[in-house]
């Protein structure tokens, strides 16, 4: 007999099959509860001692919760089990039976702390509120892709081992790589751009980026993801944002389009947002901190203080996704375009969800003196970057792109604090398995 998912039974047919994890137990004594689980949802298995083939009450005794079994049986309304339908068994095979005690209790009745959660990922993804994250990123990955894909960008994969570092100093891994120095890369930046120098014009990559971050904050993880894009033949930074937009609101909407039912399961509501996003400069987010008691000195980063002060007010305006535009050009890294009629501001732009950094990008350098000059002025080492300043010298069209952290993207709109939840096996300072 074919197996039928949990979530389809009661559809018409009287003999099923259902195969997939013993949830639940509850032995009320000449009658037992018990619910099987699968990707799809669960099912009540109802057996009787006096009804139920002795040979399945055995096994149904012997049986601990979370083994993998297959039940076949007959479908019965029943109007007190959860979904209206249960199955009387008549076969209950054991597939793989579970060790007892469990590492935690994916029914959820009893907490477990986060460390062992994530020890036991595997056992944590089991609870279906859990694995629903998922499901909610697998659907923002595709809206992303299928927004750039419409809009003619070429989906790339650029190598995750190189050579040199490319957003800071110091925060770079090394690996050993034979006999040479090597790194994994800390963004597709230079590859991105490597691409706009053989002609591909529009590309996008949703790629995994490194960062040995020195600090350990809710926001970050030593392993992340980025939806990256580049594109060439810009006019100047607010071309790049105008797609930027484009993508956040269409992976928005796919994941209300696609995976309500999983925001449903997670008490989600999610607003499609209206474009254009809000536009306000770095000056005005000073201003409003300013405002607001929390100073920051001009060319200084904005902090997480102040930038709670800006997102409160954009809030308040209706705005949950605004961007910061026109950075000083010394907060921001060596290849983003000074503004050429004031260059102490640069062609960048972040963009927030609230109080959460999303993203960053903006207009490129694409001459090749200014670009040396700016990577001197950075106290970088070139040596190590020949191969990307080459592409630079034989003819690079305007172009710029933004990087935006998926991990940052899927937690922001699901208003989740920890990083950590909406990442299969997160990679931080302290955590490094499974
Ligand atoms: P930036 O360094 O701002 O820009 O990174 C882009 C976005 O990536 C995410 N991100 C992280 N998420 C979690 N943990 C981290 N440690 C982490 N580091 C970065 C953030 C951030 O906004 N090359 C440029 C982008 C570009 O201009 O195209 C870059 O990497 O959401």
């Amino acid at each position: 007999m074919d197996r039928t998912y949990t979530s389809d039974v009661g559809g018409g047919s009287d003999k099923v099959k259902v195969q997939g994890w013993l949830r639940e137990k509850r032995d009320l004594g000449s009658i037992k509860f018990l619910v099987v689980s699968d990707r799809k949802g669960e099912i009540q298995i109802t057996v009787k001692d006096d009804e139920t083939d002795k040979s399945i009450l055995d096994v149904v005794d012997s049986t601990p919760r979370e083994s993998v079994v297959s039940v076949e049986g007959l479908v019965v309304e029943n109007s007190q089990a959860p979904g209206g339908v249960e199955i009387h068994p008549d076969a209950f095979e054991v597939i793989s039976k579970s060790k007892k005690p469990l590492p935690l209790d994916p029914r959820g009745k009893q907490d477990a702390n986060i460390d062992t959660r994530f020890d036991n990922r595997f056992m944590d993804l089991r609870k279906k509120d859990r694995m629903a994250i998922f499901d909610i990123r697998d659907a923002a990955c595709r809206g992303a892709r299928n927004c750039l894909e419409k809009r003619g960008f070429m989906e790339i994969h650029t190598p995750k081992i190189t050579v040199s570092g490319t957003e800071g100093g110091a925060e770079v891994f090394p690996i050993i790589y034979y006999e040479r120095e090597a790194f994994l890369v800390q963004s597709a930046q230079l590859y991105k751009q490597l691409m706009q120098a053989g002609g591909a014009e529009r590309v996008y990559e949703i790629t995994p980026q490194w960062r040995a971050e020195k600090s350990r904050t809710p926001r970050h993880l030593t392993e992340s993801w980025s939806v990256d894009m580049e594109m060439s033949f810009i006019d100047d930074q607010e071309d790049v944002m105008k797609v930027h937009e484009e993508v956040v609101r269409d992976m928005v909407e796919f994941v209300v389009k696609t995976a309500g039912d999983k925001l449903d399961k997670l008490g989600i509501d999610i607003e499609v947002p209206e474009l254009p996003l809000k536009r306000i400069t770095y000056d005005e987010a000073l201003e409003i901190a300013e405002e607001e008691g929390e100073k920051v000195e001009w060319g200084e980063d904005i902090g997480i203080k102040a930038m709670r002060k800006v997102s409160e007010r954009m809030e308040n305006q209706g705005h949950d996704f605004y961007f910061i535009k026109r950075w000083p050009s010394n907060t921001k890294s060596f290849y983003y375009r000074p503004d050429p009629g004031d260059k102490k501001y640069s062609q960048t732009f972040d963009l927030n969800y609230r109080s959460w950094e999303l993203s960053s990008g903006g207009q490129r350098i694409h001459d090749l003196d200014l670009l040396e000059k700016r990577i001197k002025d950075q106290g970088m080492d070139t040596s190590n970057m020949q191969f990307y300043l080459d592409a630079f010298r034989y003819g690079m069209p305007p172009h710029g792109g933004f990087g935006m952290g998926l991990d940052r993207f899927v937690a922001s709109i699901l208003g989740i604090e920890n990083i950590k939840e909406v990442v299969l096996f997160p990679r931080t300072p302290d955590r490094l398995e499974p």
